[in-house]
């Protein structure tokens, strides 16, 4: 099994690799399908379009990171960062401003297509993972099904019997979810932190639940155990990791790759849609990692897959409609933006030096207080004294964007008053933490007395959503053969981290699309 994953991955990158290499500047015609993107909604669809035998290639802006640097290692370090951290920034920006009140977290770093982003709007910033796998290679890997109540209050016309018995196990399979073995959560070091947050919540009367993962558990034992690479066990997680996690890249796009019928070319970014006969025209400009431009290719196709995230696909959108490119494109195009209600705070607690990356518990006060609360590391490798939580809250606030002529980029309408209810809902929950447990807030980790994180999100949401901008399947309105399959699907919230919801989603799509708008 292990030495079958292991050739497949060669595969997949060697092909992605030669691809690369092979760019040309004419025109590409012809294509039968492309998707843009490669993270969660773009790899259902080159993996199900594959399987038909549909000839499928696809445009990644980032790199393919299966490339050790000079250290051996494929990404840097999350305490020493480097160029590879980040998305053509001049200095790191982690999500903790300071740790031990100390401005230490954050260092320079030479511009570079790294793998973590932050996109800043006026009142949010959007965390995003730039590369072969989108957000898989830098997401905490929780692989959350959402509560049914609540997909259903989101998603009211799409079937929940056949997407909680059919599609969700198909995700979670695909995707090789996995659960921490119980007596190892109970015993480990690495998982003291979770276990007295878990016996504080008691205390203080939530429920906790242990949530799945697709890091490998099994991997993760071995660390601990010495026997096995540390990754999860070294602090890694937002600038990717080397061992144990089965991004996407391991998983579905390894599938796609494997099909003979889907290639990868990375370093493309998809700057415009064109209507071309019965399908489409894109302007590519293909770079090097170093951001100089090395060609601006035409390349054209059938089929479009729009899987470029939430910014990346509204971002194409509003685009093409504001320009007169794709003149029908519906005016929902750009709306019902949403952070799913993230907050992260911060509360004192002894939680142990060792830490490991990935969480593996959280606070579930979804039912009174509407908070689903993960217990998040602290993996500095010293005693913090911290207890860190991202919670994901029910916020009912809806941003827009707008298309920007004068910087050909996007807006985004949202203001940072609108994440007071997230706020009021969590303080509802840690106030009576603190209480019980005489713990207080944290004042120190996301910016000088600032409490609760409210500016920035890792789950950004929506933008085309189902049902509005496009038809019940992600077909776009107005235009055939254009179809959006990631996370701007899902209007803002979802309850849950969203991963395991948008594969799900687009797995369904793509049954409908392939059977019916794709017959061979
Ligand atoms: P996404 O994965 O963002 O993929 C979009 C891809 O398109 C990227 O690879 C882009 O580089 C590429 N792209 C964009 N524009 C273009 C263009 N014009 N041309 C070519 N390529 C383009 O989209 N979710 C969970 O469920 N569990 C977690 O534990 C979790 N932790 C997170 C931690 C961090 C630090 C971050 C940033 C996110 C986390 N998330 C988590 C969110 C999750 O990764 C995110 O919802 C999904 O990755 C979104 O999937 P999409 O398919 O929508």
């Amino acid at each position: 099994m292990r030495g079958f994953q292991v050739s497949r991955r060669r595969f997949l990158g060697m092909t992605a690799l030669a691809m690369t290499a092979t760019g040309t500047a004419k025109a590409d015609t012809n294509h039968e399908a492309v998707v843009i993107g490669t993270g969660y909604g773009a790899a259902v669809a080159a993996l199900r379009l594959g399987q038909r035998g549909i000839r499928t290639t696809m445009l990644e802006m980032g790199q393919l990171w299966d490339e050790p640097g000079p250290d051996g290692k494929i990404f840097c370090p999350m305490l020493n960062p480097d160029r590879r951290a980040m998305w053509f920034k001049d200095r790191t920006e982690a999500p903790l401003e300071t740790l031990l009140g100390l401005p230490i977290v954050n260092r320079p770093i030479e511009r570079y297509a790294g793998v973590l982003d932050k996109v800043h709007f006026a009142e949010m910033a959007v965390y995003l993972g730039r590369g072969v796998g989108g957000g898989s290679l830098v997401n905490g890997g929780m692989a959350v099904t959402p509560k049914r109540e609540y997909f259903e209050e989101v998603l009211p016309d799409v079937d929940a019997d056949e997407m909680y018995g059919k599609f969700f196990p198909l995700a979670n399979k695909t995707l090789r979810v996995n659960t921490i073995r119980p007596a190892f959560l109970e015993s480990t070091s690495w998982y003291q932190y979770a276990r007295t947050a878990r016996r504080q919540a008691a205390n203080a009367g939530f429920g906790t639940q242990v949530i799945p993962n697709v890091y490998d558990f099994a991997h993760m034992e071995g660390e601990a155990r010495g026997t096995k690479p540390k990754s999860a066990l070294a602090g890694e997680v937002i600038y990717g990791n080397n061992h144990g996690k089965m991004s996407l890249d391991k998983t579905y796009l390894a599938d796609a790759l494997a099909t003979g019928n889907v290639t990868i070319k990375t370093l493309h970014h998809v700057k415009r849609i064109q209507q071309h006969q019965d399908g489409y025209l894109l302007t590519v400009e293909q770079r090097d990692p170093f951001g100089k431009l090395l060609n601006t290719k035409k390349i054209s196709c059938r089929h479009l897959f729009l899987g470029a995230g939430s910014l990346g696909t509204t971002e194409l959108l509003l685009r093409a409609r504001d320009n007169g490119d794709l003149p029908n494109l519906s005016d929902e195009i750009g709306r019902g933006w949403g952070p799913n209600g993230n907050v992260m705070t911060a509360r004192t607690m002894i939680g142990g030096f060792q830490q490991s990356g990935m969480p593996v518990l959280a606070i579930d006060a979804w039912q009174d207080h509407e908070v689903f609360a993960e217990i998040a590391p602290v993996p500095a490798g010293v005693e913090t004294l911290a207890s860190l939580y991202l919670a994901i809250t029910k916020n009912p606030e809806r941003g827009t964007f707008h298309y920007d002529r004068g910087t050909d980029g996007i807006t985004l309408d949202w203001r940072r008053e609108q994440m007071k209810p997230s706020i009021r809902a969590v303080r509802g929950v840690f106030d009576e933490m603190n209480r019980t447990n005489l713990s207080t807030y944290r004042p120190d980790l996301f910016g000088i007395g600032k409490v609760f994180s409210d500016d920035f999100t890792y789950h950004p949401l929506g933008g085309c959503l189902l049902g509005r901008a496009t038809d019940e399947y992600g077909r776009v309105r107005g235009h055939k053969n254009l179809y959006v399959t990631d996370g701007s699907l899902i209007g803002g919230s979802i309850g849950a981290n969203p991963f395991v919801s948008i594969t799900a989603l687009a797995e369904r799509n793509l049954s409908r699309i392939t059977a019916t708008d794709l017959n061979h």
